[in-house]
């Protein structure tokens, strides 16, 4: 008999990349859908209509949903992926991601216990590096404190002790993976790396003027998300459960990121300035863009806090689950974003400068 799991978060970017994975591995994977208005769902497209994949509609906020789908599926093992993930936006909408990001982990808790499941329904919860957030000690392991430092990561806080609370309350397997930043070519339009691949594709191909950023010196781990849900199955397959760091160890700016990525693109950036006046500027690449200002920043990008500083120490997941944290490199993983991002943005055309503005006003909650 295959191993049945469900997976929430199914259409974003760790979703689709965890249901290849266990769907190559023989599970019969369900995943939970939202309706939409435009019923986009072009990460897992390509999986959509496979006999062993199956879709249901259900939604964080609603305990019933949940409840159903649980019962229904009766799965060996639990992916709760889904999240409203992005940082910025959890400030202008507090309330509804410590709904789906706090009080949601408690519902698919609950829903495994209302439907007879908790002996033998392992549950994975999606927790986050941003739980360190006001770093206390660099680099981050299982034992740093947590100092949360926006809605997100407060809510998200909620769901790590509500995990913890659970397997020793309830003797359930639940574990939550602390997972630094990952990124890949499906990774959301306006998170930080992949608004940078996009710029630099789009700017080399003629299709967008200038980079908007905010905090340039913000410090990530960054590593490949193909390989970071691998570990997210490998933690639910230990004898006994236990919490994870899952990080590459090696540190890079927002900047660095950012040079290396116009590299890629072919085009080298020499910054100058400081802060909001801080500007990058072609050196090298196409005749046309030599001394132009492809990179400035913009208030608009800036949090009310930001967390600064983030660096994974993957000491304990190495020992005890063999994880590989340097699988992908950050040379390697720039790279496969920018060449994807180059032909996405040469296939997609005069489109895509409209993509660029739609990208732009969603991240800076420009709805008029
Ligand atoms: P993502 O691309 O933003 O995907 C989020 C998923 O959650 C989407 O499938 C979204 O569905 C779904 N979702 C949002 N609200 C929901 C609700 N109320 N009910 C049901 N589904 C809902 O995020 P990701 O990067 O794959 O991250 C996966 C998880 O890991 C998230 O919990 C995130 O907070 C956490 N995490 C991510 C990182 C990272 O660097 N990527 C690091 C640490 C932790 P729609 O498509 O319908 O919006
Ligand atoms: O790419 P980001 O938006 O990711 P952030 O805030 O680190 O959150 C992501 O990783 C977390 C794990 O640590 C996840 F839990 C979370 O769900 C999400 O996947 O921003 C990264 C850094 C920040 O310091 C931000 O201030 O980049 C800085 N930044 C500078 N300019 C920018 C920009 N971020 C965005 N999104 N857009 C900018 O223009």
């Amino acid at each position: 008999m295959s191993k049945v799991a469900l997976i929430t978060g199914v259409t974003g970017q760790d979703g689709s990349f965890l249901s290849e994975f266990l769907l190559e591995k023989g599970y019969e994977v369900h995943g939970i859908i939202r309706r939409s208005s435009v019923d986009y769902r072009e990460r897992i497209a390509h999986l959509e209509g496979r006999p062993h994949f199956h879709l249901h509609y259900a939604d964080l906020g609603d305990s019933m949903s949940i409840v159903k789908v649980v019962s229904v599926v009766r799965p060996d093992e639990i992916y709760n992926l889904a999240a409203q993930s992005h940082v910025q936006v959890s400030f202008d909408s507090p309330e509804f991601t410590a709904d789906v990001d706090a009080v949601g982990v408690l519902r698919v808790l609950e829903a495994v216990r209302a439907s007879g499941l908790e002996n033998t329904c392992r549950i994975y919860q999606a927790s986050t590096s941003e739980l360190y957030g006001k770093v206390e000690e660099v680099p981050q392991n299982e034992n740093t404190p947590f100092h949360p430092y926006s809605p997100y990561a407060v809510a998200k806080l909620y769901g790590f002790w509500i995990v913890k609370e659970y397997r020793e309350a309830y003797h359930m397997f639940c574990c939550s993976g602390i997972l630094f930043n990952h990124e890949s070519e499906r990774r959301g339009e306006t998170f930080v790396t992949r608004k940078i691949t996009l710029a630099a594709a789009r700017i080399s191909q003629g299709l967008q003027d200038c980079l908007y950023l905010g905090n340039m010196d913000s410090l990530r781990d960054w590593g490949y998300a193909k390989d970071y849900v691998e570990c997210m199955w490998i933690i639910l397959q230990q004898d006994k459960p236990e919490d994870f760091v899952i990080a590459t160890g090696v540190q890079h700016s927002v900047r660095e990121f950012t040079e290396l990525a116009f590299k890629h693109a072919g085009i080298e950036l020499k910054f100058e300035g400081e802060g909001i006046n801080e500007k990058g500027i072609v050196v090298k690449g196409p005749e046309n863009l030599i001394g132009k200002t492809v990179v400035a920043v913009s208030e608009d990008f800036y949090r009310p806090t930001d967390v600064v500083n983030l660096w994974g120490d993957p000491t304990k997941a190495k020992a005890k689950l063999g994880w590989n944290p340097n699988k992908t490199t950050f040379e390697e993983l720039v790279k496969l974003m920018v060449e994807h991002d180059i032909a996405n943005v040469a296939a997609e055309g005069a489109a895509a400068k409209v993509r660029t503005n739609l990208a732009e006003y969603l991240e800076k909650g420009i709805v008029k």
